[in-house]
């Protein structure tokens, strides 16, 4: 049993944001936490609370391993891995046009913060049930020559059947098409696992016109990542955005309205 001081965390939580925890978690009462299924509707009620549009979990042990930097023995005691997604401003992306915009810039900034905030908040309620959890970053590189974070959220959130990769190499969500962006966290609290979505672009070829250095093919195996990141360096250095961002091949990828 997991007393209400437990839940509440306010041991180690600060006065600005021990009100808006407490009373989430209390409003979740995340009591027991030893059906798979009760757990995975709880995380996902308190993170849909915390304006996350996507939920789902995978099994680990099925994900590529050899790319995912962190130490093995993390990777074998954290068999669940959750992704979470946010829906991106519709009505921000169709402002940008040929290059991304101050306000583009500014939201993917926000929305990293929300979902590193996301994923603090998961770590820190299922830490309280005496389990353990790890918040992969939304965006931080750690191998600069393969140009590689911890993981890859797109093949996580894949693997928890949140969508496909698309042409442009993104994660594409039948919803909300590439406009999301994505966290995933590590874990071992017991909870239900999905299988990868079957789906694929299909006929559909909206993004491959709009890239403008032609780095989105035919097949998703045929990116060009240099091309595309060679523009985004040139697009900060001339836009003087501190981060490699564009935005426009996300924008083409609407999913189902
Ligand atoms: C580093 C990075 C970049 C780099 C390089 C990406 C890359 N690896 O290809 C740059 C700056 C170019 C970039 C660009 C973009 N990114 Co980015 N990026 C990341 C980050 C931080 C790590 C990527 C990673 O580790 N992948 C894992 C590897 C194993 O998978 P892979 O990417 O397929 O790996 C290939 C490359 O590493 C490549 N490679 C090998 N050597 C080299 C050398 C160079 C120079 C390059 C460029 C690539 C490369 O070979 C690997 C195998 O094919 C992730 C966050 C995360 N942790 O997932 C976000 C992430 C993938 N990015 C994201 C986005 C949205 C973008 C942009 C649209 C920018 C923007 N926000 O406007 C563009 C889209 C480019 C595209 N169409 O793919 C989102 C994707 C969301 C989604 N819906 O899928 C993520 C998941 C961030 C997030 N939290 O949501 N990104
Ligand atoms: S991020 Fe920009 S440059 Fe890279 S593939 Fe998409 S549209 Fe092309
Ligand atoms: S715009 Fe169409 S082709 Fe491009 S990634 Fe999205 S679904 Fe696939």
């Amino acid at each position: 049993m997991v007393s209400a001081e437990q839940i509440s965390g306010t041991r180690i939580l600060n006065s600005e944001i021990r009100i808006p925890l407490q009373s989430i978690l209390s409003e979740v009462t995340i009591e027991s936490m030893t059906d798979p299924k009760e757990n995975t509707e709880k995380v996902k009620a308190l993170c849909y609370q915390w304006g996350a549009s996507l939920f789902g979990v995978a099994d680990l042990s099925t994900s590529k391993k050899k790319e995912i930097l962190l130490p093995p023995l993390f990777i074998d005691q954290l068999p669940y891995s959750i992704s979470v997604g946010y829906h991106l401003s519709d009505a921000i992306l169709e402002e940008i046009q040929n290059h991304p915009t101050p306000l583009y810039f500014h939201h993917y900034q926000r929305v990293n913060i929300l979902l590193d905030t996301i994923g603090l908040i998961v770590t820190s309620a299922i830490q309280h049930l005496g389990y353990q959890a790890i918040p992969i970053p939304a965006s931080q590189i750690v191998d600069w020559k393969t140009q590689q974070g911890h993981l890859s959220h797109k093949h996580m959130a894949q693997a928890a059947g949140l969508g496909w990769i698309g042409r442009n190499n993104l994660l594409v969500n039948e919803t909300f098409g590439s406009r999301i962006r994505l966290v995933t966290i590590l874990t071992d609290l017991p909870l239900v696992t999905v299988l990868p979505s079957m789906k694929d672009c299909g006929s559909c070829y909206d993004c491959q016109s709009v890239c403008p250095v032609g780095a989105i093919q035919e097949h998703q195996e045929d990116f060009d990542h240099v091309r595309c990141y060679e523009q985004l360096r040139t697009f900060a250095k001339t836009l003087r955005f501190s981060h490699n961002i564009c935005g426009i091949c996300v924008k083409a990828c609407r999913g189902q309205h």
